[in-house]
């Protein structure tokens, strides 16, 4: 009898051990990685790599990608990272005084769009997406507190291709909490976090490749 348990747990363990190595999902996504002030958890790869690959090619066809305008120093660039605005509705979405019209939902977004809402409990009517080329592109210090946006709303992060750095700074205390978005992976800010962080992707001279960020989050129409 003994030894028959022991075997269960033997059987369990490495059975657990491979599931764990197959899906490769080692994060507890309950944990929150910010001390104080806001929610961010991180889900780690929620799809194997070759579905990743395969929506990161089909994205990387079928989104209408287009040069961002930024504001630096005063003065209005145009971005090497490409962006491109998708939603339930034509929505109107402004930031940096440049207004884009959230074009209709792909069948490759409304996939993406289902799995996150499904692994979060959030839901979500628009997606902004983020094509930086390699490391040379990445994102400043900004937080995602448009007017346009649902207040304190959930924001689904998810990353394709290339893995990046991704910071957050708390705007008082100024401490940095930094992690790695992996190919296929999920990162979900909420509550306070817009309202007290800050975020960023640093650029790097270490990443050569492409990479594709969606952000999915909730416009409230006028
Ligand atoms: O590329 C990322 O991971 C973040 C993009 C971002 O912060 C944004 O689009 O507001
Ligand atoms: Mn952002």
């Amino acid at each position: 009898m003994l030894q028959n348990h022991q075997n269960l747990h033997f059987i369990y363990f490495v059975y657990f051990h491979v599931q764990m190595n197959l899906f490769d999902f080692p994060y507890d996504s309950s944990i929150n990685l910010l001390p104080k002030d806001g929610t961010v958890n991180y889900y780690g790869k929620i799809l194997e790599f070759t579905r990743s690959d395969d929506f990161y090619q089909n994205l990387m066809q079928e989104i209408e990608w287009k040069n961002d305008i930024a504001i630096i120093f005063g003065k209005r660039i145009e971005t090497k990272r490409k962006v491109a605005w998708y939603g339930d509705l034509p929505f109107e979405y402004t930031y940096s005084n440049n207004t884009k019209k959230a074009l209709p939902w792909t069948e490759n977004l409304r996939q993406l769009k289902n799995l996150v809402e499904q692994k979060s409990g959030e839901s979500f009517n628009s997606c902004l997406l983020n094509l930086y080329h390699d490391g040379s592109e990445g994102m400043a210090w900004h937080s995602d507190g448009e007017k346009d946006l649902k207040k304190n709303g959930a924001i689904a992060s998810i990353s394709l291709g290339a893995e990046r750095k991704f910071a957050f700074k708390h705007k008082v205390s100024k401490e940095v909490i930094s992690l790695v978005l992996e190919n296929g992976s999920l990162l979900v800010m909420k509550d306070e976090t817009q309202s007290h962080w800050l975020h960023r992707l640093p650029p790097t001279k270490k990443v050569l490749y492409p990479r594709i960020n969606l952000t999915f989050r909730t416009i409230i129409a006028d």
